[in-house]
């Protein structure tokens, strides 16, 4: 049984990278065997309760406001229509619902107080509730916790290098200090990132680096391919090669044995085929449903269908770690603190993101 270590460097993380295929394969396979059922995969649902608008920089996202995409923005969805949409996810074999908003960081207020509402209603549904809402306090996290939250969505998207090259509105040690914040309680982390930004195999290793040392590890660790969105500043990047996927699917199988692999964004563009080899090199949940956030995604039907193929089964709720108990807003023990926001800006300039944000539609 291969041991989880905390102590990866990015010589060892790049030299497992770069092993010939079959011995790669062979490998991740064989600790994947180790720690999970190979015949099992986790559904996940998108939902974006919050689309557009967003005032950070981040260059492969179509919802940043700065940029000139083709999104048509939305308010706040109401807890009805999440209800219902949690009901579709459910029937279509999902066990996971992850609530994603186009926003930097929470603010306290009705806002919040509507998603907390959220998280308790999924979770009286049985299904296991995701947020990815930005960055977040310790308060804040322990508000989630408390309305029945099982698992934060919170990407290191890519090394802490490379990271200044995409982004400049928030700084990497404020992604590791909401993560540190959701470890507090008993919210599982999900942290992962992108690949095929223009990043080098370095800086792939490095962000695996940066997980992998987390103690514990993330739970989940989601792996996008960039989905490169007409109007961001990476309009022009390349799909990776399917080689790529796998690679790095079965590194970070390797060195987070116990982690749920899945895979993310960028779905549309591999094959059956390909998919299948992720699934062998270590991958264990997909996101399923007609769109991620705001890009297209696989028909579930399809994924039904070559999980049928592959005699592969829906992970069931809960298997990992207990359903949480939901507190209810009248019996909460936390007060909304208002604090006042304290997140870097680090304001350097990125020469790729102003271009697009000058560019003329
Ligand atoms: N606003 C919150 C945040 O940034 O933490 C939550 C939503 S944000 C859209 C969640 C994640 O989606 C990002 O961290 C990034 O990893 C991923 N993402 C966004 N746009 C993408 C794209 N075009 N291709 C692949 N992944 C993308
Ligand atoms: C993650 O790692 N990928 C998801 C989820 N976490 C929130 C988002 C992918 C978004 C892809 C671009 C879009 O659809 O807007
Ligand atoms: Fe906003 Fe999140 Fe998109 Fe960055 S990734 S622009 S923070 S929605």
């Amino acid at each position: 049984m291969s041991t989880t270590r905390h102590n990866w460097t990015q010589e060892e993380i790049l030299e497992i990278y770069n092993k010939p295929m079959m011995e790669l394969l062979y490998e991740a396979a064989t600790v994947h065997r180790q720690h999970h059922d190979p015949n099992t995969v986790q559904v996940s649902t998108l939902l974006s309760i919050k689309t557009g608008g967003c005032p950070e920089d981040c260059g492969y996202c179509p919802q940043a406001a700065r940029y000139h995409t083709d999104l048509e923005n939305n308010d706040l969805m109401s807890v009805q229509q999440v209800k219902a949409q949690a009901l579709r996810a459910k029937a279509s074999g999902s066990s996971r619902v992850c609530m994603g908003a186009a926003w930097r960081n929470v603010k306290d207020g009705q806002e919040f107080d509507d998603v907390l509402e959220m998280v308790r209603t999924i979770n009286k549904l049985d299904m296991e509730v995701c947020c990815t809402l930005g960055m977040i306090t310790e308060n804040q996290a322990q508000r989630l916790a408390e309305a029945g939250l099982y698992a934060y969505n919170h990407n290191l998207d890519s090394s802490e290098e490379y990271y200044k090259e995409v982004i400049s509105t928030r700084g990497f040690e404020d992604r590791l200090e909401t993560i540190a914040n959701v470890r507090k309680t008993n919210v599982t982390v999900c942290s992962g990132g992108i690949i095929g930004m223009g990043e080098k195999v370095e800086d792939r290793a490095g962000m695996l680096v940066a997980l992998a040392t987390l103690d514990p590890q993330p739970e989940s660790v989601p792996i996008n391919a960039l989905v490169a969105v007409e109007g961001t500043p990476l309009e022009e990047q390349q799909t990776i090669p399917i080689w790529d996927m796998i690679r790095m699917v079965a590194t970070t199988r390797i060195v987070m044995p116990q982690t749920q692999v899945r895979l993310s964004a960028g779905r549309t563009e591999m094959s059956q085929e390909g998919q299948t080899m992720c699934f062998f090199a270590g991958a264990n949940s997909i996101f399923a449903g007609d769109k991620l956030l705001t890009t297209p995604n696989p028909d579930v039907h399809q994924d039904m269908e070559l999980f049928k193929l592959l005699g592969v089964t829906p992970q069931k709720p809960f298997v990992k770690k207990a359903q949480p108990e939901t507190v209810e807003a009248s019996d909460s023990q936390y007060q909304a603190l208002g604090e006042k926001p304290k997140w870097s800006r680090p304001g350097h300039s990125i020469e790729r993101n102003e271009k697009a944000r000058l560019k003329k539609n």
